[in-house]
Formats: C-alpha cells, sequence, structure tokens
C-alpha cells in the first residue's frame, strides 16, 4: 500500500492495513485520525509515538499475538506471515543456542507470566539470547517498558513494509 494509498483510504481500511502491525486500538485510531501525512518518515515518526504509553492490559492483548522466538506463527493471516517472515531473517539455529533460547524462553515466562517479546529483524539469534539473558535480571516494571519499546520497534518495521518506506 502506497502512502497516497493509506492517506486516502477510509478509517476501517486503514485500521485493517494497521492492525497486523500492532494490534492495539489506541494506537490504531491515533494514527488513523493523524492521516494525511506529508512523507512515510512522519507517519513512522507517528507510529512510534502513538498511545504512549501503553497500558499493562493494552501490552498484555498485544503480546498474545506473537509466537516465541524459535516457534512458528501458526496460520496464514498478515500479522502471521510477518512475524515468519521476522523469524526467518534469524537463520538456520545452531541447536547449542536454539536450546538455550528455549530454555530462556521458559525462565522468562517463569518469572514474568508472559512471552519473551523482542524485535528480530535485524538481530542474529545470539543476540537474542544475550538480551534475553540480560532481560531475566529485570524486575516485571522494568521489562514492561522494555516490552512497551519492543512492540513499538516492531510495529513501525511492519508499518515501513506495509508502505514500501
Ligand atoms: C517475535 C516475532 O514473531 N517477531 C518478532 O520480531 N518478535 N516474537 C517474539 N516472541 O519476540
Amino acid at each position: 500500500m502506497l502512502l497516497d494509498d493509506f492517506n486516502a483510504a477510509g478509517r476501517a481500511e486503514a485500521a485493517a492495513a494497521l492492525r497486523p502491525c500492532l494490534d492495539i486500538e489506541r494506537w490504531i485510531e491515533e494514527i488513523v485520525g493523524s492521516r494525511p501525512f506529508d512523507s512515510p518518515e512522519i507517519l513512522l515518526q507517528t507510529a512510534g509515538r502513538a498511545a504512549e504509553p501503553f497500558t499493562d492490559a493494552e501490552v498484555e492483548a498485544a503480546l498474545a499475538h506473537h509466537p516465541r522466538i524459535g516457534e512458528r506463527a501458526a496460520g496464514n493471516s498478515a500479522e502471521a506471515r510477518l512475524s515468519q517472515s521476522e523469524q526467518a531473517s534469524l537463520g538456520a539455529p545452531d541447536p547449542a543456542v536454539a536450546a538455550a533460547i528455549a530454555a530462556g524462553n521458559r525462565s522468562y515466562e517463569e518469572k514474568f507470566g508472559q512471552v519473551f517479546l523482542i524485535r528480530a529483524a535485524g538481530r542474529s539469534r545470539e543476540e537474542i539470547l544475550a538480551a534475553l539473558n540480560a532481560r531475566l535480571a529485570h524486575t516485571p516494571e522494568e521489562e514492561q517498558v522494555v516490552i512497551g519499546q519492543q512492540l513499538r520497534e516492531i510495529a513501525v518495521l511492519r508499518l515501513e513494509g506495509l508502505i514500501g518506506a
């Protein structure tokens, strides 16, 4: 979808285009209502700041859409395909690193009661493992801030892909 089409689309169509990037209604509404955007850069800047900060409930609902690192999103929805391509960008896993990430995912979920989320695109599996281990030392409050940032980074990258920026 080109920026001109996104600017001209009806509210429902524009919202539907944004939802696979990040399923937080307040975020979607703020962006849809801020149209028209003069450039892709301004759209991406707006998306990176919209609805800041997310509430805990918004984060929890948005997290439910993300498969664990190392696991494939089920189905063929736009969102599942985006996740599959982000995780594919990590390349073939070294078995030891994959096992360490799986163990780290379990420790993370035991400690924080939610899935470990990180913007995968642009990172190696080793970098993800290092981040996972570092984040395991966080308090829940610190982690909530990081998760909000990661959701935004994933959303902005997906949006960049969507409008071909
Ligand atoms: C993901 C995912 O599916 N794509 C991405 O960037 N991060 N999942 C995750 N648990 O971090």
